[in-house]
């Protein structure tokens, strides 16, 4: 019998039912009282000030090249917009990103720790951060442990998940301010609320995607949108 319910077990989540990719991803039904919420935070752009810092690095280390003001980016790729400024300005700014003390010195994103501090210890809520390294991995994963350490103390360095693909993770909602969280899992389980961020706030509004516009938004209203 223990057999026979492990075997099951295992295929549960075949069997589960997936929403659409425009629906939410669970029926009331499955919120029975007692279930819980997973949340998933992205890091970069919405709990820590990537654009901010790398402007304000950019500049010091550059300060006779132009540069892209925050009123002025778009598009969620830093390098291709400075790229297409000017050639060489393409691997400048990837060089600061680079850099030994970039991830750990950015500053947070207004109200997010306080925020994320929060979330986590609301009812029936899994609150996780979900983050993209990126590849030249000299620096960036250490310092995005030591980050979340600093800021929002060192619990919370169970709950990290470096991954590239977040279509792979589980989760009921993914913050995030990329707009196209693209991988392998064609139905990711989570739906994207795209958080705003200054590459995409001149996108034209969506019926299908919510936003959270900045920390002082209804972000709790988003996870009771969740729960129902
Ligand atoms: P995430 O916030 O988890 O989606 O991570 C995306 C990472 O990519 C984040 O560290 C910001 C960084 N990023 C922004 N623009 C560029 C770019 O032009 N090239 C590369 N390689 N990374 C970029
Ligand atoms: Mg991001």
């Amino acid at each position: 019998m223990a057999l026979q319910l492990h075997r099951t077990a295992r295929f549960l989540p075949l069997l589960q039912h997936r929403g659409s990719a425009l629906s939410p991803r669970r029926s009331c039904a499955d919120m029975s009282p007692g279930s819980r919420l997973r949340v998933l935070l992205d890091m970069d752009g919405v709990i820590a000030d990537f654009e901010g810092g790398f402007l304000k690095k950019y500049r010091q280390r550059f300060p006779n090249d132009p540069y892209i003001s925050l009123e002025e980016r778009r598009g969620f790729w830093v390098s291709t917009q400075y790229g297409e400024l000017r050639g060489d300005l393409c691997d400048k700014a990837i060089s600061i990103w680079e850099s030994k003390n970039f991830f750990i010195e950015l500053e947070p994103i207004p109200g997010s720790v306080e925020a994320v501090k929060e979330m986590v210890k609301m009812k029936n809520t899994d609150v996780f951060i979900c983050t993209s390294p990126i590849k030249h991995y000299a620096h960036c994963p250490y310092e995005k442990y030591a980050w979340v350490e600093r800021h929002l103390g060192p619990d919370f360095l169970e709950k990290v998940i470096l991954t590239r693909d977040k279509t792979i993770v589980s989760g009921d909602i993914l913050i995030d301010d990329k707009p196209d969280i693209l991988g392998v899992e064609p139905n990711p389980s989570w739906e994207h609320v795209l958080f705003t961020a200054c590459h995409n706030k001149h996108l034209p509004p969506s019926t299908t995607q919510r936003r959270l516009l900045s920390w002082d938004d209804e972000w709790r209203g988003i996870l009771v949108g969740s729960r129902s």
